[in-house]
């Protein structure tokens, strides 16, 4: 597992070599950023319930035959399965953006997930759909310009969703 440090640790060590003056150039951006990121992280992980329940709710709305009778969320059971698993990405994508590293949700949550549901007969793209859902509703709350000061968070929305992407990608 890498946060964006280590991971410039490792790529310098196998080099042999010192950290390059562009790897501290890209370190010191996300310093300087880093206020942006501990609110994106703060503010997700604080709505990660609402986050949650509203993806699932939406998805289930699209794709009612999920909750029908023989349904991958029909019985309580597996609709309990469902919103935990949707609540361990969303958990996975904020490490990540925490780190300001994917590698924590590849190898910790998305490694094998595909697999996974294939073996249960969960359909992939469902959850793939609800990921997506999930990152609109996230971006919305990370990016909410009110009650917070004013700046460029482009770049930063742009690194999140790219992590929900990649969570998506990897199961549909
Ligand atoms: C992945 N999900 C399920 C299981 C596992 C995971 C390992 C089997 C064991 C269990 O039931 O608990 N676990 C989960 C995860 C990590 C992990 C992401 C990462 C570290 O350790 N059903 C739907 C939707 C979808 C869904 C499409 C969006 O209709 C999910 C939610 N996951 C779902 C369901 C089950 C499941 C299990 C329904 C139960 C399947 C079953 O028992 O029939």
């Amino acid at each position: 597992m890498f946060d964006a440090y280590t991971r410039v640790i490792s790529q310098a060590d196998a080099r042999g070599d010192y950290v390059s003056s562009s790897q501290i150039d890209a370190l010191s951006a996300m310093v300087g950023d880093g206020l942006k990121r501990i609110d994106a992280v703060n503010r997700m992980t604080g709505s990660a319930s609402a986050i949650v329940a509203d993806a699932a709710r939406a998805l289930f709305g699209e794709q009612p035959q999920l909750t029908a009778p023989g349904g991958n969320a029909y019985t309580s059971r597996r609709m309990a399965a469902c919103l935990r698993d949707m609540e361990i990405i969303l958990r996975y994508v904020t490490y990540a953006t925490f780190t300001g590293d994917a590698s924590v949700l590849n190898d910790r949550c998305l490694n094998g997930l595909r697999e996974t549901y294939v073996a249960l007969g969960v359909p992939g793209a469902s959850v793939a759909a609800g990921v997506q859902k999930m990152k609109d509703a996230a971006i919305a709350i990370a990016n909410d310009r009110n009650g917070i000061t004013q700046g460029d968070c482009s770049a930063l929305m742009s690194e999140i969703s790219g992590y929900f992407d990649a969570a998506a990608s990897a199961v549909a």
